[in-house]
């Protein structure tokens, strides 16, 4: 298990535009610190507030060791809490999610307002105070229809990301959404694997034949440098949505950790599906047309989305051991969409399906060959997996920054 120290040395030593080594892919320390540096304390996105649809209603997630649990109490609030009963500890709700009125520990029923106050302690002495047993709150945002949480207790700036995502997201109608499909696959890579695989589209053309009827797998569709930076098409597409008011733009972190911007599909293609056409018979929220493209979003170190005209298809990776990872994807649909009659929920879901079976067979088999001692770290192409080393760059940096925070510039 290599410390700390060790892990810096890796990371500074590495040669830049290669993948990393091996231990950054498989090492409990690697692990550890990747959930110390990074998922305990950067925004996460959780749930689409689609799964929360009425008051009581609660999805919960695991974090590495953090059990959380995300409720929609009064007025629509939507609170995150540990998912810890404040008596003896008893992880509260062990289901994935459901409707409840209060939150009633399962061990001695303990019972907490949905907006995390003790109500109700039977039997407990003179001198006990319900007030201070609350349930213990965790950072929580919801931005255009997407709820982020955070663990630190003292969050990371989210403003410039709250500000465009919720632009972007705006005729999007996520909050006017219902989940049609959910699915939760593990993978047997590490997360930062399944990052990188997600990144690029060099793989797309051997692995993802069903993806390839509608999504381009040519670099320029990710390779955008800024917001009038971008191939020709991608350029149309731009000017032919903003003229109808649909943000589209490449608009970015200035480190990278979230990009957002909207690429046309292949020859007009409407969804992700076998057809090619749309999915569903209703579009989204304020979507003008059917051919919009995708508005693709990422946000390290947990998510990739696409937002379609007709659906959108959410993602959420959560690393499970140094070698696993969950990865939960969610299909979205217009609230009065009919299944059977707007849609078909095979040929809504079948595309992402496969392709994320597919995904998970590379990212596995990727892990495989790293984890053998012949392993050594290899070129990425600057042409195809710009947005791959572009990751790998912001893990890098991020953590030797955390390991090793430069000391404030005197005034
Ligand atoms: O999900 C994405 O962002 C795309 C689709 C296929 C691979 N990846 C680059
Ligand atoms: Fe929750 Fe006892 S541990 S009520
Ligand atoms: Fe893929």
């Amino acid at each position: 298990m290599l410390s700390q120290s060790e892990i810096q040395a890796l990371l500074a030593a590495r040669r830049p535009n290669f993948s990393l080594e091996r231990d950054l892919y498989c090492d409990e320390g690697v692990y550890q610190t990747d959930l110390e540096q990074i998922f305990y304390k950067e925004w996460l996105f959780a749930i689409p507030l689609a799964e929360l649809t009425k008051t009581g209603a609660y999805a919960t997630l695991q974090v590495g060791a953090y059990p959380v649990i995300i409720v929609r109490g009064q007025n629509g609030a939507v609170r995150a809490f540990h998912n810890v009963c404040r008596h003896r500890g008893q992880r509260l709700c062990a289901k994935e999610n459901g409707t409840t009125p209060k939150l009633v520990c399962p061990y001695h029923q303990w019972t907490y307002e949905l907006d995390g106050r003790l109500l109700y302690a039977r039997d407990m002495q003179e001198g006990f105070d319900k007030a201070d047993y609350g349930l213990k709150e965790v950072a929580c945002k919801e931005v255009g229809g997407m709820v982020f949480i955070c663990l630190n207790q003292d969050p990371p700036d989210f403003a410039l990301l709250e500000e465009k995502l919720s632009t972007y997201l705006a005729p999007a109608g996520l909050r006017e959404a219902k989940v049609a499909h959910s699915s939760t696959i593990i993978e047997k890579g590490n997360w930062k694997l399944v990052i990188e695989n997600n990144r690029e589209c060099y793989h797309c053309g051997g692995s993802h034949p069903s993806l390839c009827r509608t999504y381009s797998d040519s670099p320029t569709m990710t390779a955008m440098e800024g917001p009038d930076a971008a191939a020709p098409e991608i350029l149309e597409h731009w000017k032919r949505c903003e003229g109808v008011g649909l943000p589209s733009r490449f608009t970015n972190h200035p480190k990278m950790q979230w990009r957002l911007a909207r690429i046309p599909l292949l020859n007009n293609a409407e969804s992700y599906t076998m057809s090619t056409k749309r999915a569903v018979t209703k579009l989204m929220g304020q979507m003008p047309f059917f051919d919009a493209g995708s508005l693709l979003f990422y946000h390290y170190p947990n998510t990739w989305n696409h937002f379609l005209a007709d659906h959108a298809i959410v993602f959420r990776v959560l690393p499970l051991s140094p070698t696993e990872t969950q990865v939960t994807t969610t299909w979205l649909v217009p609230k009065d969409a009919v299944e059977g009659m707007d849609y078909d929920l095979n040929a809504l879901t079948e595309v992402w399906i496969n392709t994320n079976d597919e995904d998970r067979r590379v990212v596995e088999e990727n892990q495989k060959g790293i984890l053998s001692p012949a392993y050594e770290p290899g070129p990425y192409s600057t042409i195809q997996e710009e947005g791959v080393i572009q990751f790998v760059d912001w893990y890098a940096d991020f953590m030797l920054e955390r390991l090793n925070p430069r000391p404030a510039l005197a005034a």
